[in-house]
């Protein structure tokens, strides 16, 4: 039955699509047999990731960029992770309303995320939503993250291009800078650039980054104007050429083998910890070695090497 979904969603069926993903982010078993039949068909589309603060813009420039690449015929991914907070709720409704006129357009998909209660962790569930939607034929996929904790630099492993937005007004230190997100920039953008205060931060920025070069690729820092579309078509230039750029640098095959790596130890360890658990959970090992920690009878590590030796 997961095949049968499979086969439709690679036809482009959108309920499947919707069906498949949501089995993917609740890490339902099904899901595990549906991408094993997508799987193969991944690999193709391009991956950006767009992490910045709160409010910066990223969900309108994310739209402008979405509507961009339609227009030269593309189509389009978009993966909203939403911070868990109260506010998520009001988060989506808004991002829906920002990005209306995409959700009719059937080579656009637009998928939001809630952060919590994804099971094996947000990183893989954000990963086999990305590859659902590589394998469906999407060109572009874009991931919408803030870049607050974990989050940005688990971005940068899915991304092959990591779009950092930066705004003006957000203190004298920019908030990228302090919270080390330029460093996993391979593009940055000044967005807001309205703003009297824009250019300061443009400013700041090239200082910085003309310390913070990486081997053949020179990060360009771009101004936009999300909601009035100015500066996406520069931005979307600069995403195919660092596209070309990892292609003919080889990068973009180190990185395949870095994520297929990463993935590899990422799921044996869940597959382990979860083999583990369900059965010292129902023998009640699990308890007891629990107890014997809270009786400083054994220590962790020790009760881990008996749990792992005698599950
Ligand atoms: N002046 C100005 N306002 C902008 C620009 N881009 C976005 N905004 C406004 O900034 C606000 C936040 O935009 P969003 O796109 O929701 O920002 P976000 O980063 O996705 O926000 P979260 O997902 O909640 O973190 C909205 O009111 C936008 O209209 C811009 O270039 N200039
Ligand atoms: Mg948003």
């Amino acid at each position: 039955m997961s095949e049968d979904i499979a086969q439709r969603v690679l036809e482009g069926d959108r309920r499947a699509l919707t069906r498949i993903l949501t089995w993917v982010e609740n890490g339902y078993p099904e899901a595990r047999e549906a991408l094993r039949s997508l799987f193969p068909h991944s690999g193709r589309a391009h991956i950006v990731g767009v992490t910045g603060p709160t409010g910066s813009g990223k969900s309108t420039l994310l739209g402008a960029l979405a509507r961009e690449y339609r227009n030269q015929g593309r189509s389009i991914g978009i993966v909203v992770i939403d911070p868990t907070s109260p506010f998520s709720h009001g988060a989506i409704l808004g991002d829906r309303i920002r990005m209306q006129d995409l959700t009719s357009d059937p080579e656009v998909f637009i998928r939001s995320m809630a952060t919590r209660g994804a099971l094996g962790g947000l990183a893989a569930a954000t990963n086999d939503v990305v590859t659902v939607l590589d394998a469906c034929g999407k060109d572009v996929v874009l991931v919408e993250t803030v870049g607050a904790g974990q989050d940005e630099v688990e971005i940068a492993d899915t991304a092959h291009t990591t779009v950092v937005i930066n705004i003006p007004g957000a203190g004298d230190d920019m908030q990228a800078i302090k919270a080390g997100i330029l460093e996993i920039a391979d593009i940055l953008v000044v967005n807001k650039a309205d703003l009297p205060a824009a250019e300061a931060v443009f400013k700041q920025l090239h200082i910085f980054m003309d310390l913070a070069r990486y081997e053949g690729w020179e990060v360009p820092i771009i101004k936009t104007v999300s909601h009035k579309g100015e500066g996406v078509t520069k931005l979307l230039e600069a995403i195919d050429n660092h596209r070309a750029y990892l292609q003919s640098s080889g990068r973009l095959e180190k990185m395949r083998r870095q994520r297929a790596r990463r993935q590899l130890l990422a799921a044996a360890q869940a597959e382990l910890l979860s083999g583990l658990l369900s059965a010292a959970e129902s023998n009640g090992r699990l308890d007891t070695l629990v107890d014997a920690i809270v009786e400083r009878e054994l220590d962790p590590h020790t009760a881990a090497e008996q749990l792992i030796a005698n599950p």
